[in-house]
């Protein structure tokens, strides 16, 4: 069946009826990274590491068009950021923290141990990090709710160091609610350093940057692939690429209220995708035409008509039972199940980044308050990856201990694997303790 036509939506029509094409349009959301922007990051890297903090100021004039004096914010000027703060914002971000504490505390992973045989003991200790980078872009996209969802979990880990980096505006420092952000979080140092230099820095460090063991938070494609070329010398998160919503809606969802949650996380990026799954045409229509009618008034219109020009589509569903195959091939970083059934739905539910059950429970909400992380995976990684959480603040040491009388038992078994794999030493270090 042919698509209606749509002047707003890139999509308005029956699932079933998507060509293969428009279907795979909307499910391969993965950028690829762009050939020319691998190589000058490639470059950018190799200046930062040749050349140090020397690198990282010429980058600053030549990028931010900044000199700096120093690549370090001072703590007062954080402090000082915070203070400034219009009082009944700062109270909003701390509220923000308080609940993001108090969602990943209980997330805390326990040593465990257990005794796979008599005497032979195996261990595994989770250790919180040495010292994390979080990335807080600026430009078009200056989140301090995204500092406080990379800060605040990674001290409730007991993460050593926190620092985090953000490029210089025109006075030299970071946007000030940047810094406002990183100071209540109660990040360690912080850095005015942006783009790829920054990874780059905080990847191999120089004379005034750290080295961290992980790179967290999102950026632009420069810093998102910056952040892929320097696994190897560090750990990174999901790459967390532009915002996705997709909503499943019945007949008891308010239009309004769907077409408002599309428009929110299109405003995000003209890369955004927002796709809703209707029951039924009527609702499909009612909701379809207040995307359009909200879109000619958004203040970010420009960004919201681009997002949905490209990947928005209210799609006509026959039945729920429609909707969850498409749910966990899509993989959203974002799901609103806005049906009477939600909870029971959940269940239904594979591959999300995060799910806001009810059409009340706004994806905002999530976005800022509720106190679930807000860096999650896009581009269909859902189906590997989760959210960013404290688990992402550890690593792991295994041990295991042997008893005297284990090690005798284990020392012929181990011999014949040993000999089996032509690794005689192994065989004799084992069969060494089964003649004691
Ligand atoms: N929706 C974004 C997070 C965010 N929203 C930050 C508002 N500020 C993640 O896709
Ligand atoms: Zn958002």
């Amino acid at each position: 069946m042919a698509l209606l036509a749509s002047s707003t939506l890139r999509y308005r029509g029956p699932l079933s009826g998507l060509s293969r094409e428009d279907r795979q349009r909307l499910l391969d959301r993965a950028s690829g990274s762009d050939a020319r922007v691998a190589l000058r990051v490639r470059e950018l890297i190799a200046r930062v590491r040749a050349d140090g903090d020397k690198a990282l100021f010429d980058l600053a004039r030549q990028f931010d068009r900044v000199e700096l004096k120093a690549l370090e914010v001072p703590r007062e000027a954080c402090a000082a950021a915070l203070a400034a703060l219009e009082p009944a914002v700062r109270e909003a971000l701390a509220r923000a923290a308080r609940n993001i504490a108090l969602a990943h505390a209980p997330q805390k992973p326990r040593l465990v141990e257990v005794e796979t045989e008599p005497g032979v003991l195996v261990g595994r200790r989770p250790d919180p990090l040495g010292r994390v980078g979080v990335y807080a872009p600026g430009g078009r996209a200056v989140y301090p709710s995204s500092v406080l969802m990379g800060v605040v979990p990674a001290k409730v880990a007991g993460v050593g160091e926190v620092i985090v980096c953000s490029p210089p505006g025109p006075d030299g420092l970071p946007h000030p609610s940047v810094l406002a952000a990183a100071s209540l979080a109660g990040a360690d140092r912080v850095f005015a350093l942006g783009g790829a230099g920054a990874v780059a820095a905080m990847a191999h460090g120089t004379e005034s940057v750290p080295r961290v063991d992980r790179i967290v938070g999102p950026g632009n494609a420069y810093v998102a692939e910056a952040k892929l070329q320097v696994v190897g010398a560090v750990a990174i998160e999901a790459p967390a690429g532009p915002s996705e919503i997709l909503v499943v809606a019945d007949g008891t969802a308010d239009p309004a209220a769907v077409a408002r949650e599309m428009l929110a996380q299109a405003e995000h990026d003209p890369e955004a995708a927002c796709v809703t799954l209707a029951l039924g045409d009527a609702l499909a229509d009612a909701i379809a035409q207040e995307v359009e009618r909200q879109a000619e008034r958004a203040k970010r219109w420009e960004i919201v008509t681009s997002a949905l020009g490209s990947r928005g589509a209210v799609l006509t569903v026959a039945s729920l039972e429609e909707a969850w195959p498409f749910v966990a091939d899509f993989a959203p970083e974002h799901l609103l199940i806005a049906t009477a059934s939600a909870q029971d739905d959940l269940r239904r539910v594979r591959n999300a980044g995060t799910v806001f059950l009810g059409e009340r429970s706004s994806v905002a909400f999530g976005d800022y308050m509720t106190g679930s992380n807000h860096v999650l995976p896009t581009a269909g990684l859902a189906r590997a990856y989760s959210g960013l959480n404290l688990l992402d603040f550890y690593r792991w040491t295994t041990y295991q201990r042997v008893a005297p009388a284990a090690a005798a038992s284990l020392a012929e078994d181990v011999g014949r694997l040993a000999d089996s794999e032509g690794l005689f030493a192994h065989a004799d270090a084992a069969r060494a303790w089964g003649r004691t």
